[in-house]
């Protein structure tokens, strides 16, 4: 494989491959699991830094491309495994817990993160998420469980939200890293969304949600363009559930599959941010 390499790219590349030291990748774009190798290496990348004490790469190192190709500038990990940056030492699972209204794309926010449709999408109008539903994936070294959650507000059959919420937490064991909201940004947040919030709260989330909140809006390809004018002019309600999320926000689009590689690792560098501010409570 080295001889290739420097075959292909010439003698002058042999000082810069010294450097590179068993650091590299193949990103091929004809590779039909390239978002899932692409997240692979940002995890391997963000893991690195942290092993070596430094915050998790900002996200706007990570450029991604209609096609789905990926430059990073100016990081690099520091082992490999089957060509794919990985981590030298075991690191603690994340679990991540989705919830929000009915229909605001939470089962397809958190198929995107397994990457595999392990969660039933609705179709029209039915509600598809009735209770809550555990998935996970390996990025890196790191088992990644994903709690899908039903609409607090509107449960069907005997189960009460107490025991919904139970569900919840017990599924998410020890505690969620993330508590994601979704809330579709094509229309208004609505006092009902706020009414479901408030429920959350009431029902023993609230200082959770103020420690691991983030706000994931969906829908994103239906974004007005002026998507921070729009944020800026929503009402105090949003506002506040804004606040408790220490203003941590994402935008989601379950249409275009090129962006929900980037997605999830902007989504992992919110995690480890939240881990980060944690230690120092
Ligand atoms: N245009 C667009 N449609 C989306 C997006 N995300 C989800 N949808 C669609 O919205 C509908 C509801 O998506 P789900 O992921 O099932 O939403 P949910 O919140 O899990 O719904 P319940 O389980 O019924 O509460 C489906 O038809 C999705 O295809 C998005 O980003 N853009
Ligand atoms: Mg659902």
């Amino acid at each position: 494989m080295q001889e290739d390499i420097l075959g292909k790219l010439g003698p002058e590349f042999e000082e810069v491959w010294k450097d590179v030291n068993q650091r590299y990748v193949f990103f091929d774009e004809k590779d039909a699991e390239l978002g899932k190798h692409i997240v692979q290496f940002m995890v391997g990348i963000m893991e690195s830094l942290s092993s070596l004490g430094a915050t998790a790469m900002p996200s706007h190192d990570v450029t991604m491309n209609a096609i789905g190709t990926t430059s990073i500038h100016g990081h690099s990990g520091h082992s490999t495994r089957d060509g794919f940056l990985a981590v030298q030492s075991p690191r603690k699972d994340l679990s991540i817990l989705v919830i929000g209204k009915a229909g605001t794309g939470k089962s397809s926010l958190a198929n995107a993160i397994l990457r595999k449709p392990e969660f039933e999408v609705a179709v029209g109008m039915t509600i598809k998420t009735n209770t809550a539903v555990k998935g996970s994936v390996c990025l890196g070294d790191r088992n990644v469980k994903v709690v899908d959650t039903p609409d607090i507000t509107n449960l069907s059959g005997e189960i009460s939200k107490q025991d919904e919420i139970r569900k919840w937490i017990d599924l998410t064991s020890p505690s969620p890293d993330v508590i994601v909201l979704a809330i579709r940004c094509d229309s208004k947040y609505t006092p009902e969304d706020f009414a479901m919030y408030q429920e959350l709260q009431r029902l023993g989330l609230k200082s959770v949600l103020e420690q691991k909140l983030l706000v994931v809006f969906t829908f994103g390809d239906q974004r007005q363009p002026d998507f921070e004018g729009d944020i800026r002019r929503a009402g105090s309600n949003l506002h506040a559930v804004m606040k408790d999320a220490g203003k941590r926000r994402l935008i989601y689009n379950d249409k275009w599959t090129s962006e929900k590689a980037a997605f999830v690792i902007e989504l992992l560098h919110m995690v480890s941010s939240i881990q980060t501010q944690s230690r120092h409570l």
